[in-house]
């Protein structure tokens, strides 16, 4: 299976995460993605690529251009106040206020374009988040010219990232612009399975009225995990797009046997609905010793998730979410990518 990769996406290296209550080195750091790099080549997955450049249009075809802009300013806008730290949100536009004028001010600009206050905004992020979504678009492509899986050696991640908003350490969509990638190019269904920990708010949000992206997402129970204000049962889409949208959220120490029940039904969705693509958003922080996260998933079981993904036959694009227990990180996604192999 071929990787896309590039050094790009090290340019992201944020010194701060707000983390109950105290700043922390964050969770979502560049040793990541060399670790996995460095699996895909111990196990042989096959010929790792550098991304084109696809510039702006595919980011624009699912984000809003203000927060594009935004983020784009993000960085010098936060320097030219004279800031010495990272940019961080720290107020909002919350029920009792108004979010229909964006402010001028940074500060009030990063509340409007932020939904947490765990990502901080620092030098590189938005060539980082360039980088990403490039690896992203390549992946997909080349599963769309050849009908072969690959794997998008995302970072940072994406799914966490709405129209216009950042957070849980995602910037640009990468799944979302890969999906859509895909419609563009005459695909008329893609199915998007977020195996991350954590509910993929971000691309429920993008497609939520639409029936040409079947989301379906398997996670922590927002009751007690992040990002706690999505990912219900009830979030079944929206208009044309009711049904479209499939929250499996499952409590806190769910480990595969009820986890894969979740899996299968969700596979079975994507058959009855006749996708001709499927983007995994892969994440690997269902693992058991993951710091942030709390279902008990083994390295073995995710090879038997690559097994059963592979059981779909369909054309599929891997890309990298979350997972951070650093020293496993490469052997829990490329333990994915060897099974769907096997
Ligand atoms: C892509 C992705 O996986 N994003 C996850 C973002 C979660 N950010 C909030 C993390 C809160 C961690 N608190 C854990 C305390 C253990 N020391
Ligand atoms: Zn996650």
């Amino acid at each position: 299976m071929l990787t896309f990769y590039s050094d790009g996406t090290r340019r992201r290296r944020a010194r701060s995460e707000l983390d109950g209550g105290v700043l922390v080195s964050p969770y979502e750091c560049p040793e990541r993605v060399e670790l996995v790099l460095e699996r895909v080549r111990d196990v042989g997955l096959g010929e790792v690529r550098e991304p084109e450049a696809f510039g702006l249009e595919p980011v624009l075809a699912v984000h809003d251009r203000g927060y594009v802009d935004f983020l784009a300013r993000c960085w010098d806008d936060w320097l030219a106040e004279g800031r010495t730290g990272e940019a961080i949100a720290w107020i909002w536009p919350t029920r009792t206020m108004r979010d229909d004028v964006i402010p001028e001010h940074i500060d009030g600009r990063l509340g409007h374009y932020a939904l947490s206050a765990d990502t901080s905004i620092c030098e590189g992020t938005f060539e980082a988040a360039m980088a990403s979504k490039d690896i992203a678009l390549s992946a997909v492509r080349h599963t769309l010219a050849s009908g072969a899986p690959s794997f998008g050696l995302c970072r940072p991640p994406g799914h966490h990232a709405a129209r216009d908003q950042f957070g849980g350490y995602c910037f640009f969509n990468n799944a979302a612009i890969a999906a859509q990638q895909a419609l563009d190019r005459g695909v008329a269904r893609v199915a998007i399975l977020d195996v991350d920990f954590h509910h993929g708010n971000g691309t429920q949000e993008i497609f939520f009225e639409r029936d040409d992206v079947l989301f379906l997402s398997l996670h922590g129970d927002p009751r007690t995990c992040f990002p706690y204000f999505l990912g219900h049962a009830d979030e079944t889409g929206r208009g044309r797009g009711e049904g479209f949208n499939v929250n499996y959220p499952l409590p806190p120490g769910t480990a595969f046997d009820a986890w894969s029940r979740a899996l299968d039904d969700a596979l079975a969705r994507i058959r009855a609905a006749g996708c001709e693509l499927l983007v995994v958003s892969l994440g690997v922080d269902a693992f058991e010793h993951d710091p942030i996260s709390a279902f008990k998933l083994t390295s073995d079981d995710f090879t038997e998730l690559g097994r059963r993904l592979a059981a779909l036959r369909l054309p599929t694009t891997f890309l990298l979410e979350g997972g951070y227990a650093v020293e496993e990180i490469g052997i829990n996604a490329v333990n994915v990518l060897t099974g769907f192999e096997a």
